[in-house]
């Protein structure tokens, strides 16, 4: 009985809150932003954040009435961080939209609060399949590790790649990727001959290659997350794999437009797929990366960078197209189906799933006006999430 007459009194300061000219100044839109900005993840956060504010730069920060307000927060990449920033971004700051996460657990320890506050989650760069299904608040600008991992396999057996070890960072994206890219090249006829795992958190990767070179499959398939590639490289080379005919193929993750540069000559030649190069030829992204350049001392945009752009540019649309007026539901329901010109390529959020569709390529590190690119050769379209059971 109490506990109802607290509601119902809830309910009226609630409405009270609404409807009151007292509050009508409040015309702010908030958007928290949570994501490593220090740590073992921190290119991401940096990258992540350029993005959103390149776009906010480009397009105002008056939407649909509303003035929009980025608050950004790090969580250093530790799970119990974020969650903790979640709520109180959503209970002191009162958000309107969480944002960011640059790894798995980080978007699911916040996937309850999304649910429990009716706050939309716009994922911008973890990529296990499953998050989108951790809460129905949650909607992703990123892409999925299976997205990406069975495009190589369906292109690996078709050139001279038949054995492959895989090697993926040992939790949530990696799981996807080795399961996916496993079961992908098998159908087509191929073999996996190891499945190794190394640890997330400063990986050594001496002992796991060794073991390929033993292995001597035709190709080692790896994921590690963005940032984690050049290490992964260099011992790549250093250990001689190339030399002893071991190809190296990857998610683009890997080869990473943030770090590339500093792979040094061994990079040239790897074959990845992903969803977005620096390189991709658009006039759309021309455009997305000088402008990127330009913002951030030269600093050239990678995956993260349009993940925080493109999540930005689903914010404003759901904002303009509920003219200001929506709470979490509203605008959730506002982004699905959206569609647009992504500087990737065309992009679009299915509405069953809430999950990105989008093309991914085949890319390989060429060396281009003395840097290094991921030059796209070819592409798959319109690839939608194969880890979504379907509907
Ligand atoms: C994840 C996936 C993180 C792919 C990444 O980099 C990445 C994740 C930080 O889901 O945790 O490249």
């Amino acid at each position: 009985m109490k506990k109802r007459v607290f509601l119902s009194a809830t309910a009226l300061a609630v409405t009270a809150l609404a409807t009151s000219p007292v509050f009508a100044q409040d015309n702010t839109f908030k958007i928290g932003l949570i994501l490593p900005m220090t740590g073992q993840q921190a290119s991401t956060g940096r990258q992540v954040e350029a993005g959103v504010r390149l776009y906010m730069a480009q397009n105002g920060d008056m939407v649909a009435g509303k003035k929009v307000e980025l608050i950004v927060k790090d969580d250093t990449s530790q799970p119990d961080v974020t969650k903790r920033l979640a709520q109180e971004l959503v209970v002191n700051d009162k958000v309107n939209v969480l944002a960011g996460f640059g790894i798995t657990p980080s978007a699911l320890a916040t996937a309850p609060i999304a649910t429990q506050s009716r706050t939309p989650e716009i994922v911008m760069a973890a990529a296990t399949s499953s998050i989108t299904e951790a809460s129905p608040y949650i909607v992703r600008s990123s892409f999925t590790l299976p997205q990406v991992s069975v495009v190589l396999a369906d292109w690996a057996p078709k050139h001279g790649i038949k054995t492959v070890d895989t090697l993926v960072s040992d939790y949530g994206p990696g799981i996807d990727a080795e399961k996916y890219f496993r079961e992908r090249l098998i159908a087509n006829g191929g073999k996996v001959t190891e499945s190794l795992r190394v640890p997330l958190r400063s990986p050594d990767f001496a002992p796991f290659l060794q073991k390929v070179r033993d292995d001597h499959p035709d190709a080692l398939f790896v994921f590690v997350p963005s940032g984690a590639g050049a290490a992964l490289m260099k011992q790549f080379v250093s250990r001689g794999m190339d030399k002893a005919g071991i190809k190296l193929i990857a998610t683009g993750d890997v080869t990473d437009d943030d770090q590339l540069n500093d792979m040094g000559d061994g990079a040239l030649g790897v074959v990845t797929s992903h969803h977005y190069s620096a390189a991709h030829p658009s006039e759309t992204n021309k455009q997305f990366v000088a402008a990127f350049e330009k913002a951030n001392k030269g600093m050239r945009p990678n995956f993260m960078a349009v993940g925080g752009y493109d999540g930005t540019h689903l914010i404003y649309d759901a904002l303009k197209k509920t003219q200001g007026q929506g709470g979490g539901e509203a605008l959730v329901a506002a982004m699905k189906g959206e569609s647009f010109e992504s500087p990737r390529g065309p992009i679009r959020i299915d509405p069953q799933t809430r999950d990105i569709v989008q093309n991914v390529y085949l890319r390989k590190v060429e060396r281009v006006n003395g840097q290094f690119y991921n030059v796209e050769f070819d592409v798959v379209k319109d690839v939608k999430d194969p880890g979504k059971a379907p509907k």
